[in-house]
């Protein structure tokens, strides 16, 4: 039950980073329906109509491949998205709702030091999604001040130099945290 739930919610999160532009991106609806899909897998409402042991639909044909034919570097959709570059980068990171809930908390210091006044549901997308901190900066249009902190900050985090986040304003009972989410975009290749 614990691999299906998890299933469910990567096949979601892929299929909402991967089909929703960051300004279409509607958060609400995203955890509303994953809830639903949690308790009572209604497939049909929420617009995916694959069983579960084949979760995973393909974007033009609708055809349903098992999550295990996903980013395995064969071509299994006539339409190439089970290997699209955006699901795969997103399948590693952490979910676009758990990285706007992280940027929301902290936004206080995390925004100023790194996103300016982006967007940040638009900034959560492009964490995701993005395969380096140089798609990232192209993505979102960040300008090049930033992009270094937010470069310096993901370095500091990789060698455990947490006073050098400190020094952008995070407060240290946040350090945790910070670490979990810039750790995950690291092992994902975020740094290059
Ligand atoms: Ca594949």
């Amino acid at each position: 039950m614990a691999v299906r739930v998890f299933d469910v919610a990567v096949v979601l999160a892929v299929v909402l980073v991967a089909s929703c532009t960051a300004k279409t991106l509607d958060l609400e609806s995203f955890l509303r329906h994953r809830q639903q899909y949690g308790l009572s897998h209604k497939r049909a409402e929420d617009g995916n109509h694959c069983p579960p042991d084949t979760p995973f639909p393909c974007k033009t044909t609708g055809k349903c491949i098992p999550m295990k034919y996903l980013c395995d570097d064969n071509v299994d959709c006539a339409d190439g998205y089970d290997e699209d570059p955006d699901v795969c980068t997103a399948a590693h990171r952490p979910a676009v709702d758990q990285i706007a809930q992280f940027l929301a908390e902290k936004s206080s210091w995390i925004m100023p030091a790194f996103f300016g006044n982006k967007d940040i549901r638009s900034v959560a997308h492009a964490l995701a999604v993005s395969q380096t901190l140089d798609d990232l900066q192209k993505r979102i249009d960040l300008p090049d001040k930033q992009t270094e902190s937010l470069r310096t900050a993901l370095k500091a985090v990789r060698d455990s130099q947490e006073e050098v986040l400190e020094d952008f304003g995070m407060p240290s009972s946040d350090w945790g945290e910070v670490d979990y989410v810039f750790s995950k975009l690291i092992k994902s290749g975020f740094l290059g």
